[in-house]
């Protein structure tokens, strides 16, 4: 590797920790090692060791812990031929978000709203919405995962930055989840508000904007505050209940998971009413692959748009004779609008038969008859007063 390029990977991975662990004194536990095994024809291929140490610090105590991470970077390519060539896709998630991400150890099976994005990108590809692998990743280890062309999109309620979009080497899909940052505290504690939190430990995950706003937000209240900083949600949340910390802070769709999976009596503990930042939730490709991203932004605008057309898993079949434009453009009845990105014609009637349409993933993972019952709040459609809201499939 000439030393520009080394020069340029080795800015790459400093902007990675920076972006991901705002560099905040932090208790890390883990050692990231993301075993490389690129399997996919790339344009470029730029292999790297590094080190990064970082400072920690632990019930006052400062020590230091070093990570090192392997990273080939998979530049370009065609993700597409790839994933076609492997007859399956891989996809990079969550296995302990109960709602969005959840590996259940007595089936082993995944499930959840952000898998159900996985196995529609599969049904579009592959006409075969099983045809997909989930790799479990932490909030630290999710990025360099994608970087490294293990997987082939990554979807694991990650917020869309500029710094992850440009300095880390992604491109976004539309946006699945908007979400914000949320506070929960024991019940009986009293506090009702940030500013009673003055003095307070709180619980946090490394490698997420969440780490970053929780600083960013204290600071501007002048509310001082200890962060207890862990790996994943395991950690983190034991932390909580182990009493190590008075709060516990990420997303608040996390939170609620959380409250409802992990903690014992979930009425003990109250999610405080306050919204700490935007957290933008959806898929990501890696930069520079602008076809894969096609696909991946539009298998997710047709779960939008078919459920705007009240196109359902159920009615599919009897929406094929529809005389709706947007219906017939929407399922492959005229037009190639599949063939443009190089899949079939009727991917979307694929997704929607397979796997249902925005508002059935919701409801089935997080809907009323979930233990979840999350209000769809922002994440309604725009003639609800949400923010879904498909680009026209013409
Ligand atoms: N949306 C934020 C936070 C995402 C995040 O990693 N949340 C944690 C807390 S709920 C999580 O999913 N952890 C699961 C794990 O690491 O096992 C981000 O993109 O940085």
């Amino acid at each position: 590797m000439n030393k520009t390029r080394l020069m340029i990977v080795l800015g790459l991975l400093l902007a990675a920790f920076l972006a991901a662990c705002g560099g905040e004194p932090q208790v890390v536990t883990e050692t990231v090692e993301i075993p490389v095994e690129v399997t996919r024809v790339v344009t470029e291929e730029v292999q790297v060791e590094v080190e990064v140490t970082r400072i920690v610090e632990v019930e006052g105590e400062a020590s230091t812990v070093t990570e090192q991470v392997a990273v080939t970077f998979a530049e370009g390519g065609d993700t597409l031929a790839t994933v076609q060539g492997r007859d399956s896709l891989k996809c990079g998630g969550n296995a302990s978000l109960g709602g969005f991400g959840f590996l259940d150890p007595e089936t082993n099976e995944f499930s959840g709203f952000d898998v159900d994005f996985c196995a529609a990108i599969a049904a579009a590809v592959f006409g075969d919405a099983t045809k997909f692998e989930l790799t479990p990743t932490t909030g630290t280890s999710r990025f360099p995962t994608l970087q490294s062309g293990e997987v082939d999109v990554l979807i694991r309620n990650t917020t869309w930055t500029l710094s992850r979009d440009t300095s880390l080497g992604f491109d976004f899909g539309p946006v699945t989840f908007f979400d914000g940052q949320g506070m929960m505290v024991r019940a009986d504690s009293g506090i009702t508000t940030l500013e009673d939190m003055a003095g307070s430990t709180i619980c946090v995950q490394a490698g997420t904007t969440t780490e970053k706003n929780l600083a960013d937000v204290f600071r501007a209240l002048d509310v001082e505050f200890t962060p207890a900083v862990f790996p994943d949600n395991p950690s983190t949340t034991e932390a909580y209940k182990s009493g190590q910390c008075d709060g516990i802070t990420t997303d608040k769709s996390g939170l609620v998971s959380i409250r409802i999976n992990q903690l014992d009596v979930p009425e003990d503990h109250v999610i405080l009413d306050v919204t700490m930042s935007k957290e933008p939730l959806g898929p990501l490709t890696r930069h520079g692959d602008n076809n894969w991203n096609d696909i991946v932004s539009w298998v997710t605008y047709c779960t939008f748009q078919a459920e705007e057309s009240g196109v359902t898993s159920a009615n599919v079949d009897e929406m094929l004779g529809s005389d709706d434009p947007t219906i017939q453009n929407l399922l492959g009845i005229t037009g190639d609008l599949g063939q443009s990105m190089g899949i079939s014609n009727d991917f979307c009637y694929q997704v929607i038969k397979q796997v249902g349409n925005y508002g059935e993933i919701y409801d089935r993972n997080l809907g009323p008859d979930t233990p979840f019952n999350l209000p769809r709040g922002l994440n309604e459609q725009y003639y609800n007063g949400g923010l879904i809201y498909s680009m026209p499939f013409r």
